[in-house]
């Protein structure tokens, strides 16, 4: 029995059109998975990988909902419940105005063998909606949250699915979605993760993401006998991720350059201070506002429209959005003198990129295995809501480092190659075979 790529993924793009995320998504993991398939059989006779492309199920509703004007808006809102194999379905919420669902499937899909690589009980999911959160006031948040959990609520369980944050949802929005979810159970449990210290959450969730994406490159860098001090580092977004990468890099000596969002990049030739990422923080968290306000403050060099990849540096985190480095930019990487490139956003790079940084020995190490570490810290928010205690800040960091040293490690085992370390073929491997052997002792259900 012999794995043919291509007839698998005509038939996976005959049968989603127009979900070109999705697709994509589910290529990347292909690619390097039909050497382990082929020497492995028995995933192909389970027909495992037919079976993982389709979601268990998938909620689409409407979410009607009224601006302080009183005028009637209605959005739509997901929730991807992809595959229940190894714990309750598990990953973030997204509200921005491009959210559809094939932005959904791919990040519910990726989300499958991410939380596998994290060695923790969660399943994978995903949802959100195409709602725009900027320029609505506090009280239009709350309202929209309200509405959409006034449906999700069926759904969703502290043992069945655990959503938690991703673009624009952070701590604001899980507590209106938690209180409305709240009201309408009369339960209070751990439903969501993300959640206010008072109130259930864990210590480190919130920096969880940005820290996990440090440790990780610290392996990266260890296993090479280099360090984090002095490298120039590349940052991109400057949202939860971005604002908690930077500082834990600033903290371990890292300069870092730019941080962007969706208008333009913010450059400081001489490093990001702590002070700095305060304004930003306060800017971003606060205010609400685009980071061109910083132009001319503290040495801030704001460039409109710009994407920070022509910067010269040694490191490059992007940590925004799906396919923000296109081919032209990882060329530019290259002719900036990039060598190493861990993704924090979801799916930064496309294809074209990856094949790029690969074909040209830049060392790339793919979202699902650095980025982990947020939803790593959600699965400790849920054990602790179910033991009803709290582990202390220094005992989270410490079990967050723990597991992105361990995923390095199993992407080591299934990853290594006479060059060095292959890390998107061990991270797909690794997360992969947890769940496909789950798959199998589970039956075909
Ligand atoms: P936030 O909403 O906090 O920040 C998002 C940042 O990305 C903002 O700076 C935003 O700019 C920018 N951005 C969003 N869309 C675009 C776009 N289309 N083009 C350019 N910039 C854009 O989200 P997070 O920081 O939580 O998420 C960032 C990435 O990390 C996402 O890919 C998410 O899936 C991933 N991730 C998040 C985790 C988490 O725990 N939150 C865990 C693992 C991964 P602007 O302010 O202008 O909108
Ligand atoms: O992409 C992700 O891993 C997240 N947005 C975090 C998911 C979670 O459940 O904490």
């Amino acid at each position: 029995m012999q794995f043919n790529e291509k007839a698998f993924m005509e038939a996976l793009k005959l049968k989603n059109p127009n979900e070109n995320e999705f697709i994509q998504a589910v290529e990347e993991l292909v690619l390097s998975l039909s050497d382990f398939l082929n020497t492995n059989p028995i995933y192909l006779e389970h027909k495992v990988l037919e079976r993982l492309v389709e979601p268990e199920r998938t909620i689409i509703f409407r979410v009607p909902w009224m601006r302080d004007n009183s005028e009637i808006e209605v959005n739509r809102g997901f929730r991807v419940q992809f595959s229940s194999l190894i714990g309750p379905y598990k990953g973030g919420l997204r509200f921005h105005q491009s959210v559809n669902l094939s932005i959904l499937k791919f990040l519910g899909f990726e989300q499958i063998f991410k939380n596998s690589l994290t060695g923790l009980p969660i399943g994978g999911g995903k949802g959100g909606s195409d709602f725009d959160p900027k320029g609505k006031s506090d009280a239009e948040i709350m309202r929209f949250c309200q509405s959409f959990m006034s449906e999700l609520f069926r759904y969703i369980g502290a043992e069945t699915d655990v959503p938690a944050g991703d673009i624009g949802v952070g701590a604001r929005e899980i507590g209106y979605l938690f209180g409305q979810y709240k009201k309408l159970q009369n339960n209070f449990s751990g439903v969501l993760t993300g959640k206010g210290l008072d109130w259930g959450g864990s210590d480190i969730r919130t920096e969880a993401t940005g820290y996990g994406i440090i440790y990780f490159l610290l392996e990266m860098l260890k296993v090479r006998g280099d360090s984090l001090a002095d490298k120039k580092v590349l940052i991109s977004g400057s949202g939860n991720v971005a604002q908690y990468t930077a500082e834990k890099a600033i903290n371990l000596g890292a300069k870092v350059l730019t941080m962007s969002d969706s208008l333009g990049t913010i450059y400081k030739a001489e490093g990001i201070k702590i002070e700095d990422l305060e304004l930003i923080k306060n800017l971003k968290n606060k205010i609400r506002a685009d980071l061109s306000q910083l132009d001319g403050q503290n040495s801030f060099q704001y460039l409109a429209g710009k994407k920070p990849w022509s910067i010269q540096a040694d490191i490059a985190l992007p940590c925004a959005t799906q396919n923000e480095i296109i081919l032209d930019d990882a060329k530019d990487l290259k002719n900036g003198g990039v060598k190493m490139i861990a993704e924090g956003a979801n799916m930064p790079s496309e294809l074209g990129a990856v094949k790029f940084f690969v074909d040209n020995g830049i060392i790339f190490a793919p979202a699902k295995a650095v980025n982990a570490g947020g939803v790593a810290v959600s699965a400790l928010e849920m054990s602790q809501n179910s033991m009803g205690l709290r582990f202390s800040r220094e005992q989270v960091d410490e079990k967050l480092k723990t597991i992105m040293v361990s995923i390095h490690n199993k992407i080591i085992e299934y990853g290594k190659t006479d060059q060095g370390i292959d890390y998107i073929k061990g991270a797909n491997i690794a997360g992969f075979k947890r769940v496909a052997d789950s798959m199998i002792a589970q039956g075909l259900v």
